[in-house]
């Protein structure tokens, strides 16, 4: 069973649309778990508020080493098994993440430094389908208006535009795996478009199995 995972600048609707392809999993009777980075484990679970903590100053390069022992621990300890016992396991964010907002935001390293980085990190755990949200940078400032900044949302218009660069062209460059799909619409006919590709690898239990 699949490794999907859900990309995109904040507030592009990620969990709303993992919510929403859970059910229509659940429709065909297949289970999935799902993962948002970083978090997913005791430990992943500890560093994600040392991330997020907007009193707390912390310099690229840890931010880097945080993001990566969080998914290090999460890939070991949750999706590698769950892949092995056959579920679909589906990230709210995994290494693209890191290229979009480190590489990308913070420019830290080029492309191929972070990719081979991410690659030794996640033990070379690829997502079978990756889904990139795309929004404007005006849509999704609205949809985050009515909470909280968090330390990496506080990084500006230019640090957005980089991140969104970055992932224009981390799915020009891996076609393959990446679906763009437009997030912009109403959160159910984005769906739609998620399910149109997602239906294709998800496989319906057999009756009593
Ligand atoms: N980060 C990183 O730098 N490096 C890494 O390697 C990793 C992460 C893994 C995690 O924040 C931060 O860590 C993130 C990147 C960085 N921060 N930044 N900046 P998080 O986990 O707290 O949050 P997030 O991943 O950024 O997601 P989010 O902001 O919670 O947004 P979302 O999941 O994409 O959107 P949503 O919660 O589904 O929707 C947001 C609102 O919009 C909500 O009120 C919805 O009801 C509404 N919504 C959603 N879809 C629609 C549509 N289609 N129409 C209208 N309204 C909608």
């Amino acid at each position: 069973m699949p490794l999907i995972t859900f990309e995109g600048i904040d507030g592009s609707g990620k969990g709303t649309q993992i919510r929403l392809l859970r059910k229509r999993c659940q429709a065909l009777g297949v289970d999935s778990t799902v993962f948002r980075e970083p978090g997913g484990t005791l430990l992943s679970e500890r560093v994600r508020p040392l991330l997020l903590d907007p009193a707390l100053h912390v310099e690229p390069l840890a931010e880097l080493l945080l993001f990566s022992a969080a998914r290090s621990q999460l890939c070991e300890e949750k999706i590698r098994p769950l892949l092995a016992e056959g579920a679909v396991v589906i990230l709210d964010r995994f290494y693209d993440s890191t290229v979009a907002y480190q590489g990308g935001g913070r420019q830290i390293g080029d492309f191929d430094w972070l990719s081979e980085f991410n690659r030794r990190v996640t033990g070379g755990l690829e997502p079978d389908r990756t889904y990139y949200l795309r929004v404007t940078l005006e849509v999704a400032a609205r949809r985050r208006r009515h909470r909280e900044e968090d330390r990496l949302e506080s990084g500006g218009e230019a640090f957005f535009e980089r991140v969104e660069a970055a992932y224009e062209r981390i799915a020009r460059e891996n076609h393959d795996r990446v679906v763009s799909i437009d997030g912009n619409g109403p959160p159910e006919e984005v769906a739609d478009a998620v399910w149109k590709d997602a239906r294709t690898l998800i496989v319906p239990l057999e009756p009593g199995s």
